[in-house]
Parts: C-alpha cells; sequence; structure tokens
C-alpha cells in the first residue's frame, strides 16, 4: 500500500480546470471523473498525509463501517467490484483504508493529489469567472469549478469542557486518532460520548483498559451490527448480481438492496410485530432502522414499539437492572439520531472495569489535570481521556473554507441561518462550486459511494453540458434555492427527527449552530428522480452563462 506524506503541489502552474478538495470517496471519484474520463486538468488537496478522508483520521480501536461493505464500495468500475475483495461482512477501518489506497493507485490518482495542504480561503473572481483557492502554504491556485470532497462528517466538535488542556494524560479524539496505536493496557481511561464512534470504542478498550469510564450523556438505540466473515458463495453470487444489487440500491430509500419493509409497525399484531423485530435483531445491521416498517421514522406511536423493543433486549443483556435502565434512552424517538450498529456494546458494562457515569443528571464541569470533574463535586480520575462527541456535520467542512463568493458574499453569511443550497449540490451567489453531498442532500442517510457518485456524476455532466455549448458558468437561482429549503425542511417537519434535542442531523449538536435540518428525508429515489427531471429539463433551476 502506497502513501504519501509530502506535499506534491505543481508549482509551475497553478491554473486548472478544477480544483477538488479532499481525497476520501469523494475526492477520488471525483479526480478520476473528471481528469480520467473527462481530460480535465485537476488538482485535489487534502490536509490528510494520505488517501482515505473520513477512513484516513478515524482510526480508533473498534472503527468499522455500518453499511455491508459490498454495498459500501465504489461501482463505478466492473473490474473493480470483482477484483476486490472484502474479508468481512462490515469490514473494519484499516481494510477500507486499503481499499481506497488500492484505488488511488489503480486509477493513477495520487499524482494529483496535494497532501497535507489544508484551504485556508476560496474566492470568486467575478472578472475571470474563476475560483481562486489559498492554501495553508500561501499558494493560490486557480481554477474555473469548485468541487468539495470535504465530507460530511470531517470537522470535529471542539472540546466544550474547560480545562482540558491541563489534563496531565493524552487526550485523543476519535475522529482525529493518533497514527501510532496508544497502548492503552492496564490505563485508567475515560471516554466521553455515546454516539456511532464512541460506542464502536467502548467495545474495543474495554477489552484492554485497566478501567474504562464512560461518560454518558444522551443513552443511545444501539442494535446488533451481525457482522461476520465473508462467505465465499455469498460473496460469488454478490458478484455475479453486481449490476442488479447497485440498481436495487440506488432505487431504495438508504441506497442499500434491502427489500422486505413492511408498511406499518401499527398494521400488525404485537406477535408479528415481535417476529419481525427478532428476525431484524438477528440478521443484523440497519434493517431494524427504516426497512422493518415504513412508518417508523414518521409515527410516534410506530417508533414507541421499536423503541420498547430495543429497550427490553438492552435490559436482557446488560446484568445490572440500574446500569441497563441507565442505557435505555427514553426520551426520543429511534432514529432521531444516527442509530449505532455495535458488538458486545452492551455486554462491556458487564466487565468489572467498565463503569457508566451518567453526565445528564450529573453534567461535567471540567477537566482537571487529574480527569473529569462532575457537578456534584466528584472527580473521576484517568490517564487517557477519548474525546468521542461528534462533528460539526454537513456544514462545518464547507464554512471551514473560508468561501467567498460572488458580491464578496461569505458563505458563512448565506447560511447564518442553517445552510441553502438548491439540490445540495451548489448554493446561490457560488457559481461553480459543487458540494459533493452536501447539506439538504441525502448524503448520510444514501449509501455514501453511491450517494457521492451521483453527485460527482451530475457535475460531471453538468460540466460537459456547458462546455459543450461553449458556456462556462452554472448556478442556482435564488428561487429554485428557496424552494428546495423550503421543501427540505417540509420533509423533515413530517418525520419525527425534530424531536431529537441533540442531533447532528438537526444541527442541535453544536452549541449556538442553526437548527436545520440537514439531510434531504425524501429517500435515494426520490432524491435521483429529481435531479434527473432537473438534467432533463436544461438543467431546471440553474442559470447557465
Ligand atoms: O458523534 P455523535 P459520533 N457533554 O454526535 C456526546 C458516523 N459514524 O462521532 O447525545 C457530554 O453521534 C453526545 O451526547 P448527546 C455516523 O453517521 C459512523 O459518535 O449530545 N457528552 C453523544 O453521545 C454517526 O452518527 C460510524 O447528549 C457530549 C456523543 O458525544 C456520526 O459519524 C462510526 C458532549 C457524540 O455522538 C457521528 O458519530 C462512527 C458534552 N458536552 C461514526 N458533547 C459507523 O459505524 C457531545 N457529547 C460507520
Amino acid at each position: 500500500m502506497a502513501t504519501s506524506t509530502t506535499r506534491t503541489h505543481h508549482d509551475h502552474d497553478h491554473d486548472h480546470d478544477a480544483i477538488v478538495v479532499g481525497a476520501g470517496f469523494a475526492g477520488l471519484y471525483a479526480i478520476h471523473k473528471l481528469r480520467n474520463r473527462m481530460g480535465l486538468d485537476v488538482q485535489a488537496f487534502d490536509a490528510a498525509g494520505g488517501v482515505g478522508g473520513t477512513w484516513y483520521w478515524n482510526r480508533y480501536p473498534g472503527a468499522r463501517v455500518d453499511i455491508e461493505s459490498v454495498h459500501y464500495s465504489y461501482s463505478f468500475d466492473e473490474d473493480l467490484q470483482h477484483e476486490w475483495h472484502w474479508t468481512e461482512r462490515f469490514c473494519a477501518q484499516p481494510e477500507i483504508l486499503e481499499y481506497l489506497n488500492h484505488v488511488a493507485d489503480r486509477f493513477d490518482l495520487r499524482r494529483s493529489i496535494g497532501f497535507n495542504t489544508r484551504i485556508d480561503a476560496v474566492t470568486w473572481d467575478e472578472t475571470a469567472s474563476r475560483w481562486e483557492v489559498r492554501t495553508d502554504d500561501g499558494t493560490v491556485h486557480r481554477a474555473r469549478y469548485f468541487v468539495s470532497g470535504a465530507g460530511t462528517l470531517s470537522v470535529p466538535k471542539k472540546p466544550e469542557f474547560p480545562g482540558v488542556d491541563t489534563f496531565a494524560g493524552p487526550v485523543y479524539m476519535t475522529g482525529n486518532w493518533p497514527h501510532e496505536e496508544p497502548d492503552l493496557g492496564g490505563k485508567r481511561v475515560g471516554i466521553i460520548g455515546v454516539g456511532s464512534s464512541g460506542i464502536q470504542a467502548v467495545s474495543e478498550i474495554a477489552k484492554t483498559a485497566g478501567t474504562l469510564t464512560v461518560f454518558q450523556r444522551t443513552p443511545n438505540y444501539a442494535t446488533p451490527i451481525g457482522n461476520h466473515p465473508t462467505d465465499p458463495e455469498q460473496e460469488a453470487r454478490e458478484k455475479a448480481e453486481y449490476p442488479q444489487l447497485r440498481d436495487a440500491a440506488r432505487n431504495h430509500f438508504l441506497g442499500v438492496p434491502y427489500s422486505d419493509v413492511q408498511p406499518s409497525a401499527l398494521a400488525v399484531g404485537a406477535e408479528e410485530r415481535r417476529q419481525v423485530f427478532d428476525d431484524r435483531w438477528s440478521r443484523g445491521g440497519f434493517r431494524l432502522f427504516i426497512d422493518a416498517f415504513g412508518d417508523i421514522l414518521f409515527d410516534q406511536r410506530a417508533n414507541d414499539t421499536v423503541a420498547e423493543y430495543i429497550r427490553e433486549r438492552i435490559h436482557e443483556r446488560v446484568d445490572d437492572p440500574e446500569t441497563a435502565e441507565l442505557l435505555c434512552p427514553r426520551d426520543y424517538p429511534y432514529g432521531t439520531k444516527r442509530p449505532p450498529l455495535e458488538t458486545d456494546y452492551y455486554e462491556a458494562f458487564n466487565r468489572d472495569n467498565v463503569h457508566l457515569v451518567d453526565v445528564k443528571s450529573n453534567e461535567i464541569v471540567s477537566v482537571t489535570p487529574n480527569g473529569v470533574l462532575l457537578a456534584d463535586g466528584t472527580e473521576h480520575e484517568l490517564d487517557v481521556l477519548v474525546l468521542a462527541t461528534g462533528f460539526d456535520a454537513c456544514t462545518g467542512p464547507l464554512l471551514a473554507m473560508n468561501i467567498t463568493g460572488v458580491g464578496g458574499r461569505a458563505l458563512a453569511d448565506h447560511w447564518a441561518d442553517g445552510p441553502q443550497t438548491y439540490l445540495g449540490l451548489m448554493s446561490h451567489g457560488f457559481p461553480n462550486l459543487f458540494m459533493i453531498t452536501g447539506p439538504q442532500s441525502p448524503s448520510v442517510l444514501y449509501n455514501m459511494p453511491l450517494a457521492i457518485e451521483d453527485h460527482v456524476d451530475f457535475l460531471g455532466d453538468a460540466i460537459a453540458h456547458l462546455s459543450e455549448r461553449g458556456l462556462s458558468v452554472i448556478e442556482p437561482t435564488a428561487e429554485a434555492e428557496a424552494e428546495w429549503v423550503r421543501h427540505t425542511n417540509e420533509l423533515a417537519q413530517a418525520t419525527l427527527l425534530p424531536n431529537s434535542p441533540t442531533s447532528w442531523y438537526m444541527g442541535n449538536n453544536v452549541p449556538g449552530k442553526p437548527q436545520r435540518v440537514l439531510v434531504y428525508l425524501g429517500g435515494a429515489p426520490a432524491y435521483r428522480a429529481k435531479c434527473a427531471e432537473v438534467v432533463e429539463h436544461g438543467y431546471e433551476g440553474f442559470r447557465l452563462s
């Protein structure tokens, strides 16, 4: 596996057709599409020392995909999907990183990427109709098109705990885990946060730490992932059926070829419902969510049935009833925070070395040199502190680049009350700036590699459409954008999502962030149909010039 740790700028030539941000799933496919398939001059940048994006940074113990690897992979190249072998149903981070390195080498993408390079400012030059992009080494690059593959969950939330800098031991963030695996053996480890990252990390760290103290504010509805080594016969079957599987995935709400959703949890009797949940529980994966009954995200009473089922199962798995009850979510609907998938998470709390601390009733007031101090004066002494406190999702990665559009208007000002986009792909006043899996697109609710391919194909086709007509600028109209924002908000209001007090889907996990839905909730098929219609109608809602 080749990696690059040096800067690889093309100092002799800073003018490009397209600048791409990121070398994760999104950036890599964007380079391939625009450079290899369309023949454009492309320069990409990534702050990391190698490819991988989220899979480069999130190296914490237990980091693993939660969509089956056979589906969570690129579909753009037949040979690639046939030659690659996934060793497990849900692969761990090192294997996904290896896959992305393989893709970078196989399609010769690395030479277009400036690694260890962060983008400081992105400014629209109205006279030249080009983007000027300043990197952290002071270099300015220019390009007709700016394509952000900066990710949705790539800016970790700033630690909110006073005194965190005074802690005597190391502080590790799950979203920026050290490359040299820290030795947690025998140490007193504390972890704050029980989202998908915290839950995956707890299961693993519990095995080696001397003690593991889990600081939980809001319990989560975690369900079994059901991981196992790849079955060779199933793999052969899936490879033979890949075109149909991909097609079925793109036609499913979540972008996975699950197909057995029933309309309503309330239309069946308790016994039948239980059988459905038992079946989903034993098979593992995301099937318990939307795929069991179509109304779980929309009807509180339907949602209550799955929530109660999960609480029962938590009580069955955790020996101490008080700990079990503390682990049971009770005050928000299932699925309104992204449900984590787990292996032996609840069993970790049956170990003598693992302690659960409720920091909702007894808040964290600060981090001290010795550990974590709670409101009642209890100090938990620690050698190592792990922050699994989440991300400034969806908008954070774009706003971090200091983007300024037409008339010197900052994207931060345009989005002061929440993101405003058309199709989650572009914003009015920011011509030729494409956001792969941007806010208000299905993004994280649509199997990411496929969501990414759809967006890159859309923007590639749009660029080709312009160039075939001797045009060079595409920008959504203010009206189309306002209507899309209205539509995405309306869709969210029809679901239970706004009922979660701290969900990154709604932006309310970050203090001070505008509370607006950050994802499109109409599902992948409806979204894809809308994008196709826009193209069929000559890029309806966009102004081309
Ligand atoms: O972040 P989160 P994450 N005091 O926001 C707690 C993807 N992902 O990194 O709920 C105390 O979900 C916070 O508590 P609360 C996936 O899309 C996928 O875990 O705000 N606690 C919560 O418990 C996922 O949804 C995988 O009360 C504080 C936790 O920190 C997304 O990334 C694996 C706090 C944050 O949970 C984000 O997951 C990992 C405070 N001040 C991630 N601030 C896969 O399986 C925050 N918390 C593929």
